[in-house]
């Protein structure tokens, strides 16, 4: 039985490596919101909330997960007890309107702590059969073609399987001339707008056609699934939907107008590991590829995200870097690493498979707060 006796809401703040820019805005570091889920037996659950600090990405932001979890997400779960995590989900959903990322922080460290409770892995406990996930690198925006070139020749040095390069007008053909030129033709090359073009730039983004991209992830805005599916007709490359899909619902809509041919899910965007398996089950029977994205994520989230990648469908190398990509130190043990451009999962583990570190949680903790019935 899923009980959970209280919720335990951590901001921390962790600083970039480097500063990662896409065409909306700039990370230097995060402020991240963790949530603690407690079992009366003294089991945790962990969620990682993947909202930023501004608003460029998603509506949501740290500032408001942390309003919503703590006013009203986690005070629907403490003191309760339900069946399963998709009940957990449910109960969200029904109570919550939006805040699909604040949701997602709890309803995630659900999963988690079920998977405890069972002594299973998350990996298996949500359909996973895949032992290792193949890694691509999402590289910023950069100064010079040059400079990406740099970084994209470096990354396939290190192993990556994809490399997928920002753009934004100003800084696409020249720069995606220069990546591809780095990483050979038949590399697997993506790009990723992030909803920085509008529909008049259809004859520009055409031109991205000669590139032979994987893919070009989240060109328009991301409420305009009818204007994607007008510029998928007029491109030969597949477009991909990232902030577009918030929910089953909206990869439905997706599908049924044909706005592109792939989806980037991050369980942390569509509300939890229930939508999300739910998107890949959607995906699968309708003959659309998926991956999964990622949120500059700790250790907590990319062991979310390790863990739903190991399900069949997910056939494309997903943004799951290794640890020391981002970070001098992760908040997990052991870190994540990288062998031969792959993530092992941790099936043989309970749970997510991390411990978190603590005591070094707390030297980076700025607020914390005990939610209890
Ligand atoms: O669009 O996928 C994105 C990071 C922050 C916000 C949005 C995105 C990204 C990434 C980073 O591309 C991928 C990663 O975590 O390595
Ligand atoms: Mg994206």
């Amino acid at each position: 039985m899923l009980e959970i006796s209280h919720a335990v809401l951590r901001e921390i703040r962790l600083s970039l490596k480097r500063p990662f820019q896409i065409s909306s805005g700039i990370a230097h570091h995060r402020r991240i919101l963790l949530v603690e889920l407690k079992h009366p037996d003294g089991l945790v659950g962990w969620g990682e909330c993947v909202a930023g600090e501004t608003p460029h990405y998603s509506p949501e932001t740290v500032d408001t997960a942390w309003l919503a979890v703590q006013r009203w997400i986690a005070p629907l779960v403490v003191g309760k007890r339900f069946d399963t995590p998709v009940a957990v989900s449910r109960a969200l959903e029904h109570a919550v309107r939006g805040h699909p990322m604040a949701r997602a922080a709890v309803e995630m460290a659900s999963w988690d702590l079920a998977a405890r409770i069972e002594q299973r892995s998350l990996a298996a406990l949500l359909g996973g059969v895949r032992e290792r996930v193949a890694t691509g690198i999402s590289l910023g925006l950069q100064e010079t073609p040059a400079e990406l070139a740099a970084c994209a020749a470096d990354a396939v040095t290190r192993g990556y399987r994809r490399v997928k390069v920002k753009i934004e007008p100003g800084r696409d053909i020249e720069y995606v001339a220069a990546a591809r030129g780095a990483v050979g033709p038949s590399f697997q090359l993506s790009v990723d707008a992030n909803a920085a073009y509008e529909p008049k730039d259809t004859e520009l983004l055409r031109q991205l056609d000669q590139f032979d991209l994987t893919m070009i992830e989240q060109p328009l805005e991301q409420g305009d699934l009818l204007r994607h599916a007008e510029l998928q007709r007029a491109l030969a490359t597949p477009i991909c939907l990232d902030e577009s899909i918030t929910s089953i619902a909206r990869a439905e809509d997706m599908i049924a107008l044909g706005s592109g041919r792939i989806i980037n899910i991050k369980p942390g965007r569509v509300g939890g590991f229930t939508a999300a398996t739910g998107i890949h089950d959607l995906a699968c029977r309708s003959g659309v590829d998926v991956w999964c994205g990622g949120m500059l994520e700790t250790g907590v989230g990319r062991a979310h995200n390790v863990a739903l990648s190991s399900l069949p469908h997910f056939t494309l190398p997903g943004d799951l870097s290794p640890s020391a990509r981002y970070w001098e130190r992760d908040i997990v043990r052991p870190e994540w690493t990288m062998v031969d451009g792959a993530l092992t999962v941790p099936l043989d583990r309970v749970g997510s498979g991390v411990d978190v570190d603590l005591p070094f949680v707390d030297d980076i903790t700025q607020r914390q707060e005990i939610v209890a019935p």
